[in-house]
């Protein structure tokens, strides 16, 4: 099987900037088009009233996400940041449906999330293409070199629960992951970012997968249900429960089984 690295410099760009774009597509077209089918099966487990956003950890529980999050090229484009041993512990949607007035307000991952150390890398899948018509989503470049600041309740129309104080951060710097559906984007867990509205009259949808270096421990106090699913080399430390890789392809997560399940952990 093809292996696929980080060159020195991506490598250099990633950890300056806080991410990384422009890698070679995950899924080709077809392969896309086949995805965005199968999805339909998730979407069809949905409660009335439910989002995507709610489509969440449901790799605990669907073998078909479980694999799209497992993926061997992403793998190695994450290990080309966290190095051989990691897990992978989050998974969730994304999406704005055509003309939507939800946003993602600016936050970091970090500031929600009971990890310590931070050592800890989000890929975003796009399932759709994404630019700025369409409210791809946004980063603060070297924001993540700034440590964490404050985050308030959010009032607007954001998805989130907790935003940055504007003023925090310089905005004007903003920079949009433009990607195809089927590339993805790497970002730090401390940096900057979020997302506008969707203006056009497309979907916009793209599925986050959180991976974490083996050292990282997690809270359980404060994320009970977290499950560390070992995706490269060898756990050393085992600090965390191990998951149970599923079998159902497309089977549900209720939400009492969020790893989200704490005000803490809340995004
Ligand atoms: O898709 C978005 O707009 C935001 C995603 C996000 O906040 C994340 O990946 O951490």
């Amino acid at each position: 099987m093809a292996h696929y690295s980080l060159s020195e410099e991506q490598k250099a760009f990633y950890h300056g900037q806080g991410y990384l774009i422009n890698l070679p597509s995950v899924f080709s077209p077809a392969e896309m088009a086949q995805l965005n089918a199968e999805l339909k099966n998730l979407e069809a487990l949905l409660e009335p009233g439910e989002k995507m956003m709610a489509i969440r950890e449901w790799h605990i529980s669907s073998r078909w996400l479980y694999d799209v999050c497992t993926r061997p090229q992403i793998l190695d484009y994450v290990e080309g940041i966290l190095g051989p041993n990691f897990y992978m512990w989050g998974s969730q949607f994304f999406a704005k449906s055509p003309n939507s007035k939800e946003t993602v307000a600016w936050h970091q991952d970090a500031y929600y999330w009971p990890l310590h150390p931070h050592n800890s890398v989000t890929i975003w899948l796009a399932f759709t293409d994404v630019n700025e018509d369409n409210g791809a989503m946004q980063i603060i470049p070297k924001s993540h070199k700034a440590g964490l600041i404050t985050h308030t309740s959010n009032s607007g129309d954001s998805v989130l629960t907790l935003e940055l104080e504007q003023g925090t951060f310089n905005e004007a710097d903003a920079k949009s992951l433009i990607l195809h559906a089927g590339q993805i984007s790497l970002h730090d867990d401390a940096i900057v970012h979020g997302s506008p509205a969707n203006q056009s009259d497309r979907w916009r949808n793209g599925l986050t997968v959180r991976y974490s270096g083996t050292n990282v421990k997690c809270d359980l106090t404060k994320a009970p249900q977290f499950k560390a699913y070992l995706v490269r080399g060898a756990d050393e430390f085992n600090y965390n429960p191990p998951g149970v890789i599923p079998t159902e392809p497309f089977a549900r997560l209720s939400k009492e089984h969020h790893i989200a399940s704490t005000d803490e952990f809340k995004k």
